[in-house]
């Protein structure tokens, strides 16, 4: 046993090769003298897969030895992209791997392409739960997350002549070698029905007869801790087909529709809503929710009971994070399975409940916030409704001896609203029932509790807490981008700031060191070469290298203001052509590159899209511009695009309208690729501030507290004659589609420019014409990108998890002995 300490499979050259070819012959069934690049791969992950197979093997054994307090992290989403080099790289294989590949005559970066990215999930919140489940393994956290397995991930950006079109990701056609089918971890997952009135007793709660039922079978994804043998899971259900019911039809004779139901039950994991901002209110989306919960809950408390005698000690040994409000029908269910299914009473479930739940929002505005249509809920989850109804009541009764009958803010904080359509704040629920609420960075903490839940904060402040978000250094320096990975080990003398982000401040020391420069330029260089070639290859344009390279990546929001960026584009386009010669030498050149989605129903999402592509058609085709300007769209925007995107960045755009940004995490991957950013003062780059300096970014626009006054000036408010010149062309139809765009136009002119595009346009040029000024200098560019890098040490998810773990999951590191 003891020699078996290090699991069954060795790591040397020969033991990979024939590992790797082991799968060619019997996993892919090619034959192992003859295979191309896809199927290299396959049996490559099939490699891998093995070796985090075993990890996860002991780690779970020696979680379950130990029984430790566990996080279970619920959420909607997770963008994982792609597995391979991740795994590899925090396997700590990745160079004996790329060795063995090498002499089989195949090259790792380029099988690593093979991979489909993962994507389940819209944005930011997504990403962050994926960076999030990477820094629980790195720091030997006992941490499950749980999500159901869409079928369909989002969808894929096809951009035709200009215009977004979603088609559908068949990321699973391929087969997806990352996942475990446990066929016999399943838990039936019920809906509709009825509740019986009769009560067992008063304390032993109610029968709910189900209608329908699917059952939700168990995908296990391991998730690789760096530096340790630790491996997490990331449970996804898929949804089946039951055999315990819908047998009526059957039995009535009714085959096809029988058979036509069955299929209708794997419906509810085909697809993931794409729209990252509003909830509609669908019974599909409801069904979701409640499928992944269900199976979820079910399996936390399976696991409970396996070791534990009295839920009285659940607390003590289960977090359950609320990641959003999407599972938030978690609270219901908890309660429901321990009052009607485990008989505890209501008051001692209730105890329970108050004390495992944690809650992260990750939005601003009230119309973010999630309300489910009560008819909705009644009809799919009567028994949760009720439960919610009492939960409601007893809470409503309470507030009334707390704040007396101060009836307007008891209608803001009940639980159930009324109105015209009668509805259950998700929210609200949220916040009552959970110990700890989150936000994601301190002016969002601030506009929770003066704002949004001003009146739940009021009640108890002790509840609130924010966690500025972070994101994780494996997947954003190490994979993405290894050059500049070495470069830092090689300067720092270490690789430990991979597993501890502290040490990167050593970088510092080192900011106007000449040496350091020219190898961090020429690290730029690699990865501006790599971008300009991928650019080449989408587009067939050819960008100069000795550009700026100026990048937006992120969701399409007006709120997130492209447009703002367009704008600016489109204005410097206008003064490069009334220039004459000797004042356009001075011009810095730049390519501009936006990419991102738009919601498939956001029109005017789709609109900024398509006013992208028409403003690039104009310039890219000027020949009197060359390269003084380029204006380039990417498609489909993802996490492997990041991947490659991000790193090639000279400057990157955060451009919210201050106050709309709840965090923002895209700036911190940018930060730590030594890209410089223009920014408002907005979310995550109020405290980016305050790590690396003002004098280090470009900073501009209305601050959070500005703009609700500038907003009351309406029409009255000033805007520069170059905002309505460029406006103006829009408008005139100078980039072709003028009815089309005319609704673009309205929206920020008039009084009606919601989100102070007119407002900030003065400052937004002249933080451009610093960022332009300071390039000319490259020395100093160079020293603001290094410190960029050795100040973005605060934005890792290490930092973010482990404050989780202290001051809100109350768990302790449980680390595999070997
Ligand atoms: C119900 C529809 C729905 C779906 C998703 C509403 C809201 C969402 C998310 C909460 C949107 C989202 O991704 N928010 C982003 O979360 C990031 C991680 O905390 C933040 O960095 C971003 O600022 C925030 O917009």
């Amino acid at each position: 046993i003891f020699e078996l300490m290090d699991g069954f499979l060795k790591n040397d050259p020969t033991s990979l090769q024939n590992d790797i070819l082991h799968h060619v012959e019997y996993t892919v069934a090619r034959s192992r003298f003859s295979f191309d690049d896809f199927e290299a791969y396959q049996a490559l992950a099939h490699s891998v897969r093995d070796r985090l197979i075993e990890r996860w093997h002991d780690t779970q054994m020696h979680f379950k030895r130990k029984d430790p307090k566990r996080i279970y992290f619920l959420s909607l989403e997770f963008l994982m992209g792609r597995s391979l080099s991740n795994s590899v790289i925090n396997l700590g294989i990745r160079d004996q791997f790329a060795d063995a590949l090498s002499q089989l005559g195949f090259e790792l970066e380029v099988l690593a392409e093979q991979e489909g990215d993962a994507a389940l999930g819209n944005g930011g919140l997504a990403r962050l739960s994926a960076c999030q489940m990477d820094s629980l393994a790195t720091l030997d956290y006992p941490a499950v997350g749980y999500d159901y397995a869409n079928q369909y991930g989002l969808f894929r950006q096809v951009i035709l002549d200009g215009f977004q079109h979603e088609h559908l990701d068949f990321w699973l056609n391929f087969g997806n070698p990352w996942e475990i089918e446990r066929v016999h971890v399943t838990y039936p997952v019920k809906f509709y029905g009825t509740v019986t009135d009769e009560l067992l007793n008063e304390e032993n709660g109610k029968v709910w007869v189900p209608k329908r039922t699917v059952e939700a079978v168990a995908y296990d994804n391991p998730i690789p801790g760096y530096g340790t043998r630790n491996t997490i899971n990331l449970r996804l259900w898929a949804a089946k087909p039951s055999d315990q019911h819908n047998m009526e039809s059957y039995n009535t004779g009714d085959y096809i529709n029988a058979v036509v139901e069955r299929q209708r039950a794997e419906n509810i994991s085909s697809i993931l809503y794409p729209d990252d901002r509003s909830y509609q209110g669908k019974e599909l989306r409801l069904k979701q929710q409640y499928f992944f919960v269900s199976a979820s809950v079910q399996d936390i408390i399976r696991r409970f009971k396996d070791a534990h005698s009295t839920f009285d000690d659940f607390p003590e040994k289960v977090a359950l994070h609320l990641n959003d409000t999407h599972p938030s029908l978690a609270i219901a269910e908890v309660m429901r399975v321990l009052v009607d299914e485990e008989h505890l009473g209501w008051n001692r479930a209730w105890n329970i409940i108050c004390n495992v739940f944690t809650f992260t929002t990750h939005t601003v505005s009230p119309e973010g916030l999630e309300k489910i249509p009560v008819d909705l809920l009644g009809s799919l989850l009567p028994r949760h409704l009720q439960i919610i109804y009492d939960i409601n009541f007893k809470f409503v009764e309470e507030l009334k001896k707390r704040i007396g009958l101060d009836y307007n803010r008891l209608a803001r904080m009940s639980i159930v609203e009324e109105g015209a359509v009668k509805s259950i704040q998700m929210a609200n629920l949220s916040i009552l029932c959970s110990h700890t609420v989150n936000g994601v960075s301190r002016v969002h903490s601030k506009l929770l509790t003066t704002k949004l839940f001003k009146d739940f904060y009021e009640l108890w402040p002790e509840k609130f807490q924010y966690k500025t978000n972070g994101v994780t250094q494996r997947r954003w320096i190490v994979v993405s981008n290894p050059s500049l990975c070495a470069l830092i080990s090689k300067w720092l003398g270490t690789e430990d700031w991979i597993r501890d982000i502290d040490h990167l401040i050593g970088l510092r020391e080192h900011a106007a060191n000449g040496e350091l420069h020219q190898e961090w330029k020429m690290v730029k260089k690699v990865n501006k070469i790599r971008l300009a070639e991928y650019i080449e290859a989408m587009s067939g344009l050819k960008v100069s290298l000795d550009a700026m390279f100026d990048v937006q990546t992120k969701r399409i929001h007006e709120y997130k203001r492209q447009l703002l960026n367009i704008l600016g584009i489109i204005h410097r386009y206008d003064c490069i052509k009334n220039m004459d010669k000797n004042d356009r030498i001075k011009v810095v050149p730049r390519v501009c590159i936006i990419g991102g989605k738009a919601a498939p129903g956001y029109e005017t999402a789709k609109k900024i899209i398509k006013l992208c592509h028409a403003v690039a058609e104009k310039i890219n085709n000027d020949s009197d511009i060359g390269d003084l300007l380029k204006l380039v769209f990417i498609p489909d925007y993802n996490v492997s695009v990041a991947e490659l995107v991000i790193p090639g960045a000279d400057i990157s755009q955060h451009l919210s309208t201050a106050g709309h940004e709840a965090s923002g995490t895209g700036s911190m991957k940018f930060l730590m690729n030594g890209c410089l950013l223009l920014a408002t003062v907005d979310g995550s780059t109020v405290e980016i501030i305050e790590e690396i300096g003002e004098d280090n970014m470009f900073l501009f626009g209305a601050k959070v507290h500005e703009v609700s006054a500038l907003r009351e000036k309406g029409p009255a408010l000033k805007v520069p004659l170059q905002f309505s010149r460029v406006v103006r062309m829009v408008r005139d139809g100078y980039f072709g589609f003028k009815d089309y765009f005319k609704s673009l136009c309205d929206n920020i002119e008039g009084g009606q420019d919601y989100y102070l595009l007119g407002a900030d346009f003065t400052s937004y040029l002249e933080a451009q014409a610093a960022a332009d000024k300071a390039y000319v200098d490259q020395e100093r560019w160079t020293e603001m990108s290094i410190l960029s890098t050795a100040g973005s040490g605060r934005f890792s998810s290490d930092r973010t998890v482990e404050e989780y773990a202290q001051k809100t999951w109350g768990i302790q590191p449980c680390r595999c002995p070997f």
